[in-house]
């Protein structure tokens, strides 16, 4: 890996931070970017009452001289705003010091469906919280802080990520329609970040019902990644396909429970014959697919096409009014989940985090195809590839 990061910080700990390695210097990034893709994540209809208070103040605290990058790591903090606003409410509850005792009963009817017992079960904890600070999807905010990095590198070699919603719960969009590279805010500007109106009234719909009812919901959402160059990946070994490593990356979404690149579940079902992209070749723009199958990705390799990836999030283990029937690991007697702060829906969350995520693979393998320390050695690494590849022998 060339670029790689590592997140810490618990949900309700003072902060989250996130350090990212093997970005070319010459960056251009300011705190304000990260902080508007942070407000990005927190969208969407169906959020729980945290997204409304919570500001994700951003610092760089380092690898970030005068708005560019160094060469250096770059960290980055996210402060819980609810640290310092509520100080009996989390301070000594998640107090990294020894002599501060939790001032909360432990939680032991754990979730069906999150990490709680499993985490428990396997480092020997008895209160959930220790499981859950850290299963918690609030990691997410570090990834996209992370990936906004990756998005400004992509960038500067012409690539643009978007997603939208297109299922939530029993709604769907009609397929189909996808947001062009320039779409984005459009997606934004729906509540569900669904373009199909109809499906998008039927989305709140949804939500709705399932407030009302103090359930949660799951969704499908798209990351599509429009510019990608032919290239990145590769069909030499397993660990080098790219479409692994977008599934490995998008599947590691809290909640994620199945990834698709292009149509890989519908194709199933087809005859060979029916079930690839044909290929074709014109002066103008070269070598094209004429149709999406495979997502623009063939034997692990980008085909130059807009990459599509497909995920699917589960509903939340977390139930507004829980009726979902476990065990309380301190009695062993039968009962229902306990109930923490939640979301009735996140996957309007979730796009955003994809697209984070895709980029931070994209990033990482256009950095290992293209090298390079400086931004700009790393674009004209980038162009130059192109220029040889329109004259080598197969031509563009
Ligand atoms: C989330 C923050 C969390 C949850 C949610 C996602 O914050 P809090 O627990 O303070 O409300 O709202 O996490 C879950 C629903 C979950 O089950 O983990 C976030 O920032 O995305």
């Amino acid at each position: 890996m060339v670029i790689r990061f590592l997140t810490a910080g618990e949900s309700h700990g003072p902060a989250l931070v996130v350090v990212v390695e093997g970005l070319p210097a010459g960056l251009p990034i300011a705190a304000s970017e990260v902080a508007d893709e942070l407000a990005r994540r927190r969208l969407g209809y169906g959020r729980g009452p945290r997204m409304r208070f919570e500001q994700d103040v951003v610092t760089l605290v380092g690898g970030v001289r005068h708005g560019r990058t160094l060469g250096s790591p770059v960290a980055i903090e996210i402060a819980n705003s609810e640290w310092n606003r509520d100080p009996d409410k989390w301070q000594r509850e998640m107090s990294p010091e020894a002599d501060d005792g939790p001032t909360k009963a432990p939680l032991t009817q754990v979730r069906p469906g999150h990490a709680d017992l499993a985490g428990m079960q396997k480092y020997g904890f008895t209160d959930a919280r220790n499981v859950l600070e850290r299963a918690s999807a609030r990691e997410t905010a570090a990834r996209v802080a992370a990936g906004t990095l990756a998005k400004k590198l992509l960038g500067a070699l012409g690539v643009q990520i978007v997603s939208h919603v297109v299922q939530m719960g029993a709604a769907k969009a009609e397929p189909g329609r996808r947001p062009g590279p320039d779409e984005l805010d459009l997606v934004d500007e729906n509540e569900v970040r669904c373009l199909d109106p109809d499906a998008a009234q039927a989305m709140v719909n949804e939500i709705k019902d399932a407030a009302r009812e103090g359930d949660s919901l799951g969704g499908v959402v798209e990351a599509i990644a429009y510019g990608v160059p032919v290239g990145l990946g590769s069909h030499v070994h397993w660990d080098r396909k790219l479409d692994a490593a977008l599934a490995r990356a998008v599947m590691s979404i809290q909640a994620v429970k199945g990834v698709e690149v292009g149509e890989g579940f519908e194709v199933a079902g087809r005859r060979g014959s029916a079930a690839h992209d044909p290929v074709t070749w014109d002066a103008e723009h070269g070598y094209q697919r004429g149709s999406g199958l495979a997502g623009g990705v063939e034997g692990g390799i980008s085909t130059g096409e807009p990459i599509l990836v497909r995920a699917a999030m589960k509903p939340l283990a977390t139930l507004n009014r829980p009726t979902l029937a476990t065990v309380d690991t301190a009695t062993k007697e039968a009962g229902v989940s306990f109930k923490e702060r939640t979301d009735v829906t996140a996957v309007p969350a979730l796009g955003v985090v994809a697209e984070h995520m895709v980029a931070l693979v994209l990033a990482d393998e256009a950095a290992r195809k293209f090298g390079g320390d400086s931004l700009d050695e790393l674009v004209r690494n980038h162009a130059s590839f192109l220029e040889a590849l329109a004259r080598g022998p197969v031509g563009a």
